[in-house]
This record gives structure tokens, C-alpha cells and sequence, in this order.
């Protein structure tokens, strides 16, 4: 084990290329289980491992990529997990001897986790356990974690590995050519997060020929100063003949390597594509090359799926919004019990507006399940903002759930210098990779003097330092004491500030509004402490951001401070009007009801919907007003912002699950005709999972008087045939949503055809035109339900006569 971690400090490894493209060519039939050979021919793979270690690999990769037990249940094999992965490293390892290293690979498993999938955390790192059980009972001498797309995902695989094994760990990202992974997630974002968990190595692999990994990686090196891997593909693949192409030479592998060495790259092998002549040609490159690496100074970042926030050491102040804090908020609370989170979702969004960088999340209510709540919490705000998260709770339980909800490194509030509060708290920010407010504070209360609370810092950073932790991780609460109680004692607040950051070298942030507790106008008083505290080197506020008086303060002082360089943010605001106020935020009071229809499918708020839809019915909109006027208008917004970047697929997701619970419920208020006008297949074709339109048109339809029958989405055109004829309907209708699937509606209308099936067919959904639908012979085309429905009832009535 201190192997790895020596050798790539010394020299800059090569790591191996494809395994499953090569298997493929060694008989592995298409579609068949690269690791079921680990047990039906473990010759085979150990060849392709040999071809490698003979290019000059000094890392071997194994087979197991697919080998937990949900990838190997696509072929029945999920109760051989521990055989598959154990045979997959000593495979590796007979052919990799003693001087080269057996890397043990793990793949995502292509489930989602909760609140978008059905997977918790917890699964996953069961599921991930198994096999880096099975790896280290085998002899593995590191693991390594490619091609994940969901960095939670992949923070769920590095703590399997922790706690399954003593093993390195080498953590690995896909991007796409824009840069971010499917679910959104940057190149900064994913390092910081990783770089938290303390991997030994970080970086990206496949997706991207070299180029596309080198500038991955560059962003990477922007935020962290862990070893990096680079596992390009053999160029971007094209189609030939209906073949994909890998089309990179091996020479073209090694176009980067002297700026990759530059860069700390210390691991450098191949992704798809590649084969044992890339590898050696990347061997080559490395003869005689200077490997010799510094890492750079460290900075302190959080991280969120979708955005990065610098605190301490040459960062700016930072604003964390305190809001979503039931403390002396009656309607927070109310909510927090009934297990609501539109309080949350909407102070998210609005604190963000203000100004504020960071959010504080509390849920501590007398009474309310506070994990349970700080769970639900960190998922509402995760969903509709991208700021980083301040978990902000005395339980360590809630802290907990809230740690393994959160998508990237998050900064926990807080622990203090009292022995229980440190031996429960750190251990959890070390594993689940956040940072930590320190309150200088301890068994005998609150320091009189500076130097008092400056000592209890001290202890706190010496005990973070013991359980793990990097020293710039650490925040420190110097703590406000309210003016009016004690104004001779103010200042101490900010005399200890000044010596954690001169003498400890260590982050600082305060409560800073508690300073006025107690006098009129509070904000006059606050605000001026607030510009003070940032001169004496405040690295982050704890404030309410959509106080004007604060955040006027906040931009002054960054201009002066030359925080906010040539003044741009303070301009931008203020630029043009005296004093431009923050516009009031509408209250739900305020906006229609269409409006807050559509608000709540954009936000995805599954809670919120039916109420509201409840609500749009009692007024006195129809159900189609409901859905033409208020929900799909949302929807439409959703599909804007996703093809626009600024959304990512589990917020579309979400949203699609509002509108379907929205459906269920309207559904409810249709009273369909009791005979039936006729009997109508549909289905979303194969390869397509887009059902929302399709399910309003079945809904519709019954509405109108027919029997629908709905096979679902991804539906094989085989299935459509045997079922309409089996149940002998009167027409079958096809939904698709992408190009890409456009043409399964052919198939499956010519096999209609070939199998003497005679039904009307019908064609919709938003790629399909009439132009199209006429191309393909389909009987009916309609752009929407009401318009299908009509169609519908026009051939039926037509062929009635
Ligand atoms: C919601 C959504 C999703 C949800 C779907 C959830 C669900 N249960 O349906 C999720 C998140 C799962 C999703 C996934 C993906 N999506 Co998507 N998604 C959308 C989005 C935002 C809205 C689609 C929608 O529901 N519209 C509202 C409904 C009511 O409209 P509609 O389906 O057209 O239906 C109406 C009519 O067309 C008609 N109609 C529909 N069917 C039928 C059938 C018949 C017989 C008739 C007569 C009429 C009819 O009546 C309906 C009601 O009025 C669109 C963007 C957009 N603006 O369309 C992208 C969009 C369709 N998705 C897209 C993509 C690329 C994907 C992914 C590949 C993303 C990825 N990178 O992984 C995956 C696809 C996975 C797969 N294999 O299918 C692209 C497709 C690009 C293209 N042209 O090929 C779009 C256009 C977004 C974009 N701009 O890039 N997506």
C-alpha cells in the first residue's frame, strides 16, 4: 500500500489501456459479460493483461468495471460477486507479478439516488462494499473509481472503499465536450469534493480524447493539489460502416505529456480505444523525461453538484445566508413538521439572489425527526441552488444524513472545543470529506479575553489536525457578543479574530447580526460591525442577505478592501441608480396561480403540486387550464433551461415527477364516459423514456370514452405487435421524444404492416411533424392531446360509417 502512494510521488506511473473492446476481439460475444470471463476464461484475460504489462504498463487494471451486484444482474450473476471480483485481481495479479501494480476497477452501477432515484446512500456503499471486500481479500494493491457521471455516486464508492478496505484510492470522472458531466457536475466542483474525501489520486477518464482530458484536468489543478490521472479515449469516436472508430494514433496519446507532467499528472493511461500499442507509445514518451512535480500552495474550497466557493486563505469574505432557520420563524417551523419544503426551496433561491455564496441549512424544531428533516433539507436546496451547503446542526445524527445527502463538500456548523462535541463531529468531517466551524468555545463557556478564545481555537485545530483534517478546513467562530450586554467586550470579538488568523493561520467566520441584539434598528449598528470584522480579516458572515443595510456594507468594504476587484460586482449593482434596492420578493399571495403552477414543475416541488393544483381547481380553472396554462408552460421553461446549460437532468427529473403526481391528481377529476368509443394501444417506443406527453394523451382519451391500454416507455415494437393482437384493439399510438428514437415509429408501424395487423395507427410527441407522420404511413398525427383526441374521435366516427 505505501507503495503506491511512494511511487507516485518518485515517478509518473503508466497505467494500461481498454480491457472491453479487447475481449470483444478475444470472443466476448456482443452484449455478453466482460466479467463472467474473470470465471469461463480467465486465459483470455489474463492475455490481454500480459499484452499490456509487455507495452510497459506499470499498472495493471481488472477486469471487474461491471462486477457489483446491480451491473451483474443484467446476466443472473448478481450472487458471484465476491468470486467475480476476487478472480478478477488475481488475474491480474499473476500477470502483473510483483513490480507491477493490480489496480482493482469499479464502475458506476446506473442507478440513481434518492430524491431522483430510488437508491439511498447507504445502498450504494453496500453495494460498493462488496466488491472492495472481495479486492482486498484478493491482494489488490489499489482501487480505482472510473467513468463515474454522479459525483454522489462516486463520494457513496469512495467510502466503500474506506471503510471496506485500507486500500488507495484513485477517483475518476466522464465529462462531456461541454465540459460537465451528464448531471451537470464541473471538473472544479468534482476536485474539490474528491480532493475532501482525500483520495490519492484524482481525475478524468473516456468521454474525451486527450485535448478534451487535458483541459478537464487543467480546471482540476485549479482547485486541488492531489496527484492527478489522465485515461483519455483513442480520439473521439466516429462511425465507419456502422462501426464505431477509435480514430487517435498511438503518437497522437502523447501529444500533452510534457504539459501533463507539468500539471502533477502522475498517472497517465487509456480509455476506450486504446490498446497495448498506445500504452507503449505513452511508455516511450516517458523515457527521459523529467517527472520531477511541486505541488502547488493549498487553497480551501466548497463544493455543491454544480459550482465552487473559495473560503479562507486568499479568498474574499464570503456571505452564508442564515435564513433557513426555524428560530423565531413560525412559518419554517410549521413546515419543518409537516415535512414541507417550500420555505426552504424559496429562501434557497432568493438568499442566492441577494448575494450570498454559501447557505445555512437548520431544521432543529422541538419535536421534528431532525435527520430525517436535515435530509429533505439538503435535498430541496441542493435542487434549485447551486450554492454550497453550511449544514447547520448540534446533532451529530442529523449532521450525519445531511453529509451523506449533500452532493459535494459542504462545511458543517459546528463543532466546539468541549471533548464530546470534537470526538463526535470531526471524525464525521473527515469521512464524509467537509469542512468545520470551530466556536471558540469549551467546557468553561465562552472565553472573557482574546487570548482566552484564541487558546480554545488552538485545541481545536490541534484535534482537527489528529482526526485528519487539513488545517484550511477548519473555520473559526470567534463568536459576537451582543453590544448592549457588553459593550466594553465588543472589541475582544474582534482582537481574537485578528490572532486566529496572524497567529494560528487558520479561517474565520461570526454570526455577525447577534451584535445588536437588543437596540432599535439593529441593521445601523450590525452593518457597521460587519465592515469592521472583514477589515480584520472576516472570512465568512453569517447574515441575512436580503437585509439591504448588510449586504450595502458587505459591497462597500469588498470594494475597499479590493476584494471585488475594479469594483465590478459593486457597480454592477449599483451602477446607474443612487441606491438601487433589493425589489421586494413576490409573496405567493402576489403571483397567479397559473404563475405558482408553473414555479413549482420548475423547481420540481413534488410536495407542493397537489395543493396547488387543488387550490387552481377551486378557483375555478378547468383541468385543461390547469395543464395548458399553468404546468406545461413550466415545463416548457424546464426544457428551455436544460438545453441552455442552466439546469442539469436530476432537476429535470425531479420536475418531471411533479408534473406526473400533478397528472395523477387532475386524473382524479376527470369522469371519464362509461361506454367505450374504442380500444387504443400506446406506448413511448423503444429506447425512449419520455412518457408525459404520451400519459396526458392516454388520460385524454379516457376522458373522451376510450379504453387505453398503456404499455409504458421503452417499449420494443415486438411487445406492441404481440399486444395488439392479442387484445385485439382499434388503433395503437406511438410517442417519441428524441431523434434518435423517431425512427423506431417506422419499425414498428412497417411491422404492423408485416404482421397483417390491421389497426389505425397514430404518431405524436414534439419531434414528429404531419410531414413525417405522412412519410412513414402512419393514419393520424396530432402536436398536442386536445388536437389527438379530436383526430381520434373524427377517424373513429369516419370508419363507424
Ligand atoms: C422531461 C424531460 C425529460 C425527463 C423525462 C421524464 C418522463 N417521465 O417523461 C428525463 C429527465 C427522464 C429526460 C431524460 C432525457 N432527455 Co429529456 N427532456 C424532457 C423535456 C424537458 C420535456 C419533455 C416533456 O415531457 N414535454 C411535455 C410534454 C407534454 O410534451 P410532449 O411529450 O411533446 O407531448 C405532447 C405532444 O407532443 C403530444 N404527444 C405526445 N405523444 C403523443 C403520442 C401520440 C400518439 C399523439 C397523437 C400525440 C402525442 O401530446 C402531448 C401532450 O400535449 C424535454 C425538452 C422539451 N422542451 O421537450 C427534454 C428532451 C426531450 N430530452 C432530451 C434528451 C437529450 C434527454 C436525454 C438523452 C438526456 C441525457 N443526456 O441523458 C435523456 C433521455 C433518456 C432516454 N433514453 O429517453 C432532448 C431531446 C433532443 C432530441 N431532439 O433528440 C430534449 C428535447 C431536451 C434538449 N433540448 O436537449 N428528459
Amino acid at each position: 500500500m505505501a507503495d503506491f502512494q511512494r511511487a507516485i510521488r518518485e515517478r509518473v506511473l503508466v497505467l494500461d489501456g481498454a480491457m472491453g473492446t479487447m475481449l470483444q476481439e478475444r470472443g466476448l460475444p456482443a452484449g455478453g459479460c466482460p466479467e463472467e470471463m474473470n470465471l469461463d476464461a480467465p486465459v483470455v484475460v489474463e492475455g490481454v493483461h500480459r499484452e499490456y504489462a509487455g507495452a510497459g504498463a506499470d499498472i495493471l487494471v481488472t477486469n471487474t468495471f461491471g462486477g457489483s451486484r446491480v451491473k451483474l444482474a443484467h446476466y443472473g450473476l448478481e450472487g458471484r460477486v465476491a468470486e467475480i471480483n476476487a478472480r478478477g485481481v488475481e488475474i491480474a495479479r499473476r500477470a502483473a507479478g510483483a513490480e507491477r501494480f493490480v489496480a482493482a476497477s469499479i464502475g458506476p452501477t446506473g442507478r440513481f439516488l434518492e430524491p431522483v432515484g430510488d437508491a439511498s446512500f447507504d445502498e450504494m456503499v453496500e453495494i460498493f462494499g462488496e466488491q472492495v471486500a472481495a479486492f482486498a481479500g484478493a491482494g489488490a494493491d489499489l482501487i480505482t473509481l472510473e467513468t463515474f457521471l454522479d459525483i454522489r455516486e462516486l463520494r457513496a464508492a469512495v467510502i466503500a472503499c474506506r471503510e471496506f478496505s485500507e486500500l488507495p484510492v484513485m477517483a475518476l470522472m466522464t465529462f462531456d465536450d461541454g465540459g460537465r458531466t451528464v448531471l451537470g457536475t464541473p471538473p472544479e466542483a468534482a476536485a474539490v469534493t474528491l480532493d475532501a474525501l482525500q483520495v490519492d489520486v484524482l481525475g478524468s477518464n473516456c468521454g474525451l480524447g486527450v485535448d478534451g482530458i487535458y483541459a478537464i484536468l487543467e480546471k482540476m489543478r485549479s482547485v486541488t493539489t492531489r496527484p492527478l490521472i489522465s485515461q483519455a479515449n483513442a480520439g473521439l469516436p466516429v462511425l465507419k460502416d456502422g462501426q464505431t472508430v477509435f480514430p487517435g494514433t498511438p503518437e497522437e496519446m502523447t501529444a500533452y505529456h510534457e504539459r501533463m507532467l507539468a500539471l502533477g499528472v502522475r498517472v497517465i493511461g487509456g480509455c476506450c480505444g486504446t490498446t497495448p500499442a498506445h500504452i507503449r507509445a505513452i511508455r516511450q514518451a516517458l523515457e527521459g523525461a523529467s517527472c520531477a512535480w511541486t505541488p502547488p500552495a493549498r487553497q480551501s474550497f466548497l463544493s455543491s453538484r454544480t459550482a465552487v466557493v473559495p473560503i479562507g486563505g486568499n479568498a474574499p469574505c464570503v456571505v452564508i445566508g442564515e435564513r433557513i432557520n426555524p428560530t423565531g420563524k413560525k412559518a419554517y417551523s410549521q413546515e419543518l413538521r409537516e415535512g414541507k419544503t417550500a420555505y426552504i426551496r424559496r429562501e434557497a433561491q432568493e438568499q442566492m439572489a441577494a448575494g450570498a455564496g454559501l447557505l445555512d441549512i437548520n431544521c432543529g424544531v422541538p419535536g421534528v425527526d431532525e435527520p430525517a428533516a436535515l435530509e429533505r433539507a439538503v435535498f430541496a436546496a441542493s435542487g434549485v441552488a447551486s450554492a454550497p451547503l453550511v449544514l447547520d446542526s448540534s446533532d451529530p445524527a442529523a449532521l450525519e444524513r445531511g453529509l451523506k445527502a449533500a452532493d459535494g463538500k459542504v462545511l458543517i456548523n459546528s463543532v466546539s472545543g468541549e471533548q464530546k462535541s470534537l470526538a463526535a463531529v470531526l471524525p464525521l468531517a473527515r469521512k464524509y470529506g467537509a469542512a468545520v466551524i470551530g466556536l471558540a468555545l469549551d467546557e468553561t463557556g465562552i472565553p472573557e479575553s482574546a487570548a482566552g478564545r484564541v487558546a480554545v481555537a488552538g485545541k481545536i485545530r490541534d484535534a482537527a489536525l489528529a482526526a485528519g483534517l487539513p488545517p484550511g478546513d477548519l473555520v473559526i467562530d470567534c463568536l459576537t457578543l451582543t453590544v448592549s450586554a457588553e459593550q466594553l467586550r465588543a472589541m475582544e470579538t474582534l482582537r481574537a479574530l485578528r490572532a486566529v488568523k496572524s497567529e494560528l493561520g487558520l479561517a474565520t467566520v461570526l454570526g455577525v447580526s447577534n451584535i445588536s441584539f437588543g437596540l432599535p434598528c439593529r441593521p445601523v449598528i450590525s452593518s457597521a460591525f460587519f465592515a469592521m470584522a472583514m477589515e480584520a480579516g472576516l472570512d465568512a458572515a453569517i447574515i441575512n442577505p436580503k437585509e439591504e443595510r448588510m449586504m450595502d456594507a458587505y459591497r462597500a468594504a469588498m470594494v475597499l478592501l479590493a476584494g471585488d476587484l475594479r469594483a465590478e460586482e459593486y457597480i454592477a449593482h449599483y451602477g446607474g441608480v443612487a441606491a438601487a434596492p433589493v425589489a421586494p420578493t413576490a409573496t405567493g399571495a402576489e403571483v397567479g396561480i397559473r404563475e405558482r403552477l408553473a414555479a413549482a414543475i420548475i423547481e420540481g416541488d413534488k410536495d407542493g403540486i397537489v395543493p396547488l393544483v387543488e387550490e387552481a381547481l377551486g378557483e375555478g380553472l378547468t383541468v385543461m387550464a390547469v395543464s395548458n396554462e399553468g404546468l406545461l408552460p413550466g415545463l416548457e421553461e424546464v426544457g428551455r433551461r436544460f438545453g441552455s446549460n442552466q439546469i442539469f437532468l436530476p432537476q429535470v427529473m425531479l420536475s418531471a415527477e411533479t408534473m406526473q403526481t400533478a397528472f395523477a391528481r387532475l386524473k382524479g377529476e376527470m369522469t371519464g364516459a362509461v361506454a367505450s368509443l374504442g380500444k387504443i394501444l400506446m406506448a413511448t417506443v423503444e429506447g425512449d423514456i419520455h412518457d408525459i406527453g404520451k400519459n396526458i394523451v392516454c388520460t385524454l382519451l379516457e376522458n373522451h370514452g376510450f379504453e387505453v391500454i398503456d404499455l409504458g416507455k421503452n417499449v420494443p415494437a415486438q411487445r406492441i405487435i404481440e399486444q395488439a393482437k392479442a387484445l385485439g384493439v382499434d388503433a395503437v399510438g406511438l410517442s417519441a421524444l428524441m431523434t434518435t428514437t423517431l425512427r423506431q415509429m417506422e419499425v414498428t408501424i412497417g411491422r404492423l404492416r408485416e404482421a397483417g395487423i390491421k389497426v389505425f395507427t397514430m404518431v405524436g410527441g414534439a419531434v414528429v411533424s404531419q410531414e413525417y407522420a405522412d412519410s412513414i404511413g402512419a393514419d393520424l398525427y396530432a402536436a398536442d392531446a386536445l388536437e389527438a383526441v379530436a383526430k381520434v374521435k373524427e377517424l373513429f366516427r369516419q370508419k363507424a360509417e
